[in-house]
């Protein structure tokens, strides 16, 4: 995210990997949420809903973001095992869904297709980040603008 999302941030964690990797991913994907939250504060001028697919050699990965304030998740896709890098790959999904939760951000993940799980975790995240930063990048025409038609997000 940092790589392809061009965010400028920095994430330590300390957690109980020695019960398993659920706490310490769910609150990653929480405490990531939360700051690209507050980093954005009241919305003005950014441009607000972007998507990326992005390919990883046989994978295709979709992601699909809308800060509309409304947390919602969806994930779909077929794993192909129970783990990738020894983390679950049900917690990839909690990930998705605890960061759009955190984020308050309407938030849609997608396999297309693929065969390696490595490579289809990579194309997802690589694609959040894409995403992530389409979504928030200021444009000038919107500059005094809260993208909302409410006027408020
Ligand atoms: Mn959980």
């Amino acid at each position: 995210m940092i790589v392809h999302g061009l965010l400028d941030l920095r994430l330590k964690a300390v957690g109980d990997l020695h019960v398993d990797y659920h706490h310490t991913v769910e609150d990653c994907a929480l405490a990531l949420g939360m700051a690209i939250n507050a980093a954005l504060g009241d919305k003005k001028g950014i441009v607000r809903m972007s998507s990326a697919h992005v390919p990883m050699d046989e994978a295709l990965g979709f992601v699909a973001i809308d800060f509309s304030g409304r947390p919602y998740a969806v994930v779909e896709g077929n794993w192909k095992s129970s783990a990738v890098g020894g983390i679950s790959t049900s917690l990839m999904d909690h990930f998705f869904e605890s960061l759009s939760a955190a984020a308050r951000c309407n938030l849609h993940v997608r396999i297309l297709y693929g065969r390696d799980d490595h490579h289809q975790a990579e194309a997802l995240f690589k694609a959040l980040g894409r995403a992530l930063d389409g979504a928030t990048q200021v444009d000038r025409r919107r500059s005094k603008i809260i993208p909302s038609t409410k006027g408020v997000i």
